[in-house]
């Protein structure tokens, strides 16, 4: 098997932890990416497999499918343990719903906030995004209340939203203090090692093009 991948994709990272969590033999492979050029040239197999062109692309044999959720849904029919959805149906679908607003409702907002985006055109984008982000990180706090993980047990919405999470505080915008059982959850989270795995990499590659990790 081989999972496609860019060593600052944060989708790529939250297949390649899914993979790690559940044992599953994906061989990991980093198509070229650099901070100059981001993802030109695009991979050969990135090219004729995702009309998107982007990663992450799962090949196992004659199965060639893109995206990271569609790839989760994959994993975990191949391997059901362990389990990262929750078993009972309604806590399921929560926890896909989570899943998807992580990657759809929140990450968008990160994105308006990376700096190339923040043009004088996109100031109304920047706004709602500079308000999006803590109220997110809010409602997020909320559902910590009485469950250690989003959605119950731990799955693949926390998968998701760790690696959002992630890049929003690379860009400024970390969870902030007073979101105490949110900044916990990314304790625990973090503290898996493979999401550490993962993560560690990611560290390493901007820490090696002269960007410090150390505040986030
Ligand atoms: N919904 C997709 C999003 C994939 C995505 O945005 N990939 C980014 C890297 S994190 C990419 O390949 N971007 C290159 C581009 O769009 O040119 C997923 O979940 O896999």
């Amino acid at each position: 098997m081989k999972l496609l991948s860019g060593p600052l994709s944060m989708f790529g990272a939250k297949a390649e932890i899914a993979a790690l969590e559940k044992g599953i033999d994906a061989n990991r492979e980093f198509v070229p990416f650099s901070l100059a050029t981001l993802y030109q040239p695009r991979h050969p197999d990135v090219l004729r497999i995702n009309p998107k062109e982007q990663v992450p692309v799962l090949i196992d044999g004659d199965l060639e499918i893109f995206d990271s959720t569609q790839i989760f849904e994959y994993f975990e029919h191949i391997q059901p343990t362990p389990p990262l959805w929750p078993e009972e149906p309604k806590q399921r679908a929560r926890a896909r719903l989570l899943e998807l607003k992580s990657d759809e409702v929140f990450f968008p907002n990160v994105v308006n906030l990376f700096p190339h985006n923040q043009t004088p055109e996109r100031q109304a984008e920047t706004e709602a995004s500079l308000v999006a982000i803590p109220a997110y990180y809010g409602d997020m706090e909320k559902l910590l209340g009485v469950q250690e993980y989003l959605a119950g047990s731990y799955s693949y919405a926390d998968i998701a939203f760790y690696m959002a999470q992630f890049f929003a505080s690379f860009i400024g915008h970390p969870i902030p203090a007073s979101n105490a059982k949110l900044i916990d959850w990314r304790e625990r989270v973090g503290a898996r090692p493979a999401v550490g795995q993962v993560v560690g990499t990611m560290r390493r590659f901007l820490t090696d093009n002269g960007i410090q990790t150390d505040g986030f």
